[in-house]
């Protein structure tokens, strides 16, 4: 429940006490019956506190605030924003999701692929240009920091407002951030626990029954496959228990405020590690306009899945009779382990008309009848499966959406058209192997392990056999290979990824999956085999051939190569920078690559990336790739012990004597040859110019060396406190 901001409340641990908030003062100097005594907050001070769900927990917070502070820019404005890190133990970074960071991909934020990680005490400061437009957001992108409070809305605008003549003009601009929350559980605790609960699904036990795990819609395994606690909004809650206590139950959830008859674009961010959610308002449609920033051609929906790194703005009309409503946000959870139907657990924030008063909502879930058919968009498990569960329903995937007409500027067509060569890569993010080894999280089997020096920083590393690895060196990674995945992309050629998501077994999830730095279309979408009967997905799409270890995949239809898939939409595909990727089925993305640098590709459950579900992409060569700065800092050389340099410690110390011995000699022999050595008096003039002349070159040079210290270290020296500015550009 408490974070508090540092001005009035700083210092003074909060508590909960039957009904009230105190803080713990000390007495005054002299009592020494007790250490300290409890003071009921101020009214003040009561407004600083962050709430959440009532329930106490250690949080990490940008700036005091959570959600983190909105940042709004306009597009193609240049952006700096200086990151101190005050925090005690945890180093960060912070990661523009959405952002090109085109000719800038040491601005990226992403940990020990764009950059090293800022230490605590220390400031780094990011510069780069805002594009594209529309719903961002910013995030840590170092450990699993992100759901515990690393988060915030990243708002781009255009520079000249042009109004979309296809969507209803605008009254109100809001923002409508939600994720999943534990409030027990650090973030380090989550990864240990998907560790734990991969363990327990290799050795076939059912951890259903342990932990939360329950299936979706075609029975493949919720997103939400952990223990969570809620999902909030904008940073308020309750949580899902029913055996709340007093302050769980009066905490405020989230209002949003709005007028008869206006038109409300909220902009949902999904900044949760693991939860998809099924988002509705009661008693009002949503007009779907944009997903990850990119304008789609609107449609009217009644529920919006979204999931772990999505965007999408839809507009809600306020016409319905002015009153309160609920706004539901939904798990995807819908069977138990048994595979029985079950309700999923919701969370809720209100909808409230300016005119009514505000009381509590009595408003209703929507039934979708044949009376009353609904829309449901961003389903990931297909319409057949949807019809199962409700023949009124109709699911849209991804692909169904469509990218407007005033959009295809560059239309995926025009990549075709402009280059003439095409690559295409399959790209597997699932769990691999069979034992129980816990690094099962990969792509195409390989477990991504972070390189010791950020390769964007030090781009020489992806030449080094002992960190990198990927399909021409898969034999030195044994069946369980870990290392520093990187693909290599050639620039300026049509791409396609074929994304998949098979572990080769029975039971799995669907991945949502983001690229960094370059923006993609979604040409198709398609599900695994669906069980005509039960609606589930029981087995692999046709259409994919893996090899029988799951490392690599093509299409079984060998002429589908080269783009030439039937069914794909290269005429008005919608754009997306995260893509949720069916259990067993596959999404095919085309982008052009056109942007040089290292990107991190990765599952957007923070969970599994954190244990190995990335991939990196090499967008064209070394030296294609813009010059970094000069005092970029870079990390120091520490090697990770399980990726050694290929001499022992004993050859290395061996080496090391031999250098300090062929120093040792030299001077040894000087030394030697000074007995049989008479200077004349000139020669003492000689040598006393040489010696003050060899002084002032040394103090020359040492000068030259500390500037250019300083001039490195610029971008994380230690700054004081009052001079800092966390976010100097946010308006
Ligand atoms: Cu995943």
């Amino acid at each position: 429940m408490v974070a508090y901001n540092r001005t009035s409340l700083q210092g003074f641990p909060v508590y909960f006490n039957n009904g009230t908030l105190f803080k713990r003062t000390a007495l005054p100097e002299g009592n020494s019956s007790h250490c300290c005594e409890n003071t009921p907050l101020s009214k003040k001070e009561m407004e600083e506190v962050l709430t959440i769900d009532g329930n106490y927990k250690f949080m990490y917070a940008i700036n005091n605030q959570f959600p983190g502070p909105t940042i709004v820019v306009y597009e193609n404005q240049k952006v700096k924003i200086r990151v101190y890190n005050d925090m005690a133990n945890e180093a960060v970074t912070l990661h523009w999701h959405g952002m090109f960071q085109s000719k800038t991909p040491w601005m990226d934020g992403t940990s020990m692929i764009s950059q090293c990680p800022i230490l605590p005490g220390q400031m780094f400061t990011y510069k780069f240009t805002a594009s594209p437009t529309g719903t961002h957001w910013y995030h840590s992108h170092h450990g699993a920091m992100r759901r515990e409070g690393l988060n915030g809305a990243f708002i781009v605008l255009p520079q000249i407002k042009k109004e979309r003549t296809d969507i209803p003009k605008v009254d109100n601009d809001v923002l409508f951030m939600t994720q999943d929350w534990v409030y027990k559980k650090s973030d380090a605790q989550a990864v240990a626990e998907q560790n734990w609960y991969m363990l327990q699904f290799s050795n076939n036990l059912n951890t259903a029954d342990c932990l939360t795990s329950k299936f979706t819609y075609d029975s493949s395994l919720s997103t939400l496959a952990r223990p969570y606690t809620n999902a909030l909004i904008n940073g308020k809650s309750k949580s899902f228990s029913n055996s709340s206590t007093e302050n769980q139950k009066t905490v405020p959830l989230e209002l949003f405020t709005v007028k008869t008859n206006s038109s409300n674009r909220f902009r949902i961010i999904n900044t949760g590690i693991t939860g998809e959610y099924k988002i509705s308002f009661d008693e009002h449609r949503m007009l779907i306009i944009a997903t990850d920033g990119f304008d789609i051609s609107p449609v009217w929906i009644d529920y919006l899945f979204i999931n772990p790194g999505e965007t999408y703005d839809v507009i809600v009309i306020a016409n319905n009779t002015p009153g309160n409503f609920w706004i539901r946000v939904e798990s995807d959870e819908v069977l138990d382990a048994q595979k029985n139907r079950i309700k999923p657990n919701a969370s809720f924030a209100q909808l409230h008309y300016q005119e009514a008063k505000s009381d509590f909502p009595e408003s209703k879930n929507r039934e979708c009848s044949s009376s009353d058919p609904c829309v449901m968009a961003n389903c990931h498990w297909g319409s057949k499966t949807m019809s199962k569960w409700n023949p009124h329903a109709q699911c849209m995937s991804v692909a169904d959406l469509e990218a407007p007409s005033h959009t295809n500027v560059e239309s995926p067509k025009a990549f075709q058209e402009s280059a003439n060569e095409f690559q295409e890569f399959f790209l597997n993010f699932h769990f691999s192997g069979s034992d129980q080894r816990l690094e099962r999280a990969s792509v195409n089997t390989i477990h991504f392990k972070n390189p010791p020096e950020a390769l964007q920083v030090n781009p020489e590393t992806v030449d080094d056999q002992n960190v990198v690895c990927n399909n021409t060196n898969m034999d030195q990674c044994g069946e369980y290979c870990q290392c520093t995945h990187v693909i290599k992309v050639a620039t300026k050629k049509v791409t396609h990824i074929v994304l998949l998501a098979d572990d080769g077994l029975t039971k799995g999830t669907s991945h949502p999956v983001h690229l960094h730095g370059n923006r993609f279309y979604v040409l198709k979408y398609s599900t695994g085999e669906i069980n005509e009967t039960t609606g589930f997905t029981e087995g692999q799409n046709p259409d994919i051939q893996y090899s029988p270890d799951f490392r690599s995949a093509q299409w079984r239809n060998s002429s589908w190569k080269y783009g030439n898939v039937p069914g794909i939409n290269i005429e008005n595909p919608p754009q997306k920078d995260t893509v949720m990727v069916p259990f067993k089925g596959y999404v095919v993305i085309r982008l052009l690559a056109d942007s040089p640098g290292f990107w991190l590709m990765h599952c957007h459950l923070e969970t599994h990336m954190d244990i190995g579900m990335a991939v990196v992409l090499q967008v064209g060569e070394i030296s294609e790739q813009p010059i970094i700065p000069k005092d970029f800092p870079k990390c120091s050389n520490f090697k990770g012990t399980k990726s050694p340099d290929k001499s022992s410690p004993a050859q290395k110390y061996q080496n090391f004597v031999q250098l300090s011995n062929v120093k040792a000699t030299t001077q040894v022999s000087k030394a030697g040859g000074s007995d049989s050595y008479e200077m004349s008096p000139s020669s003492y003039v000689t040598m006393i110019v040489f010696l003050v002349a060899f002084f002032c070159g040394i103090v020359v040079f040492s000068s030259i060396l500390v500037f250019k210290q300083y001039v490195r270290r610029r971008g994380y020296r230690k700054i004081d406190r009052k001079d800092k500015v966390l976010f100097g550009n946010k308006h």
